[in-house]
């Protein structure tokens, strides 16, 4: 069994979408935990509607390369994901692989770990919410430090605690 660690994004209808992607996600695995729900700012270029983030821990069979290609892209396409040349666009749904076991993998032009887990406070802080204790392959920081070192950053985050992810009995926030 591997264990996949998922950031997911939305600024089309999010409240729907995001939701929608995490149950369809258990068509592949088992979604173990998940973080809070989190309202951010858009980052990039233009103008466009706040997002939700959030993070979850896929259990599952697939190989990164087979999640991504398969489960991740068909999830993506169901939700009305459109192709853009800007990495910036508005989305219904982004689903992005940031760890994969403890491995350090490159899936075509990404890489496991994601750099954003650096450069982001929305991904650093939902994965530290799901998994303080992991340590990044490549810094051997905790995700918890990590986290720790975007906390000017982090007070433009609103937890959006309305917004249930799993289904009643399964963990939210807790540990892995
Ligand atoms: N995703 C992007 C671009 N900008 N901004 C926020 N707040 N959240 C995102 O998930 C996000 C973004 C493209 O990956
Ligand atoms: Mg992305
Ligand atoms: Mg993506």
């Amino acid at each position: 069994m591997n264990l996949a660690y998922l950031s997911l994004g939305s600024n089309i209808c999010p409240q729907e979408n995001l939701p929608a992607a995490v149950n369809m996600l258990e068509d592949y695995g088992s979604v173990l935990v998940s973080s809070s729900v989190w309202e951010t700012i858009a980052v990039g270029d233009i103008e466009q509607p706040n997002y939700l983030n959030a993070a979850v821990i896929l259990e599952t069979n697939l190989t990164a390369r087979n999640l991504n290609d398969d489960g991740i892209k068909h999830i993506e396409n169901v939700l009305g994901r459109k192709k853009s040349n800007n990495p910036f666009a508005p989305r219904t749904i982004d689903i992005d692989i940031m760890l994969f076991n403890d491995e350090i993998i490159t899936l075509g032009q990404r890489r496991i770990p994601d750099n954003e887990i650096l450069e982001r406070a929305f991904v650093a802080l939902c994965l530290a919410e799901i998994s303080p204790g992991y340590i990044h392959p490549d810094t051997n920081q905790t995700l918890e430090e990590i986290a720790q070192t975007f906390e000017h950053s982090s007070k433009s985050m609103k937890p959006r605690h309305d917004i249930q992810l799993l289904k009643p009995g399964k963990l939210t926030n807790n540990y892995v």
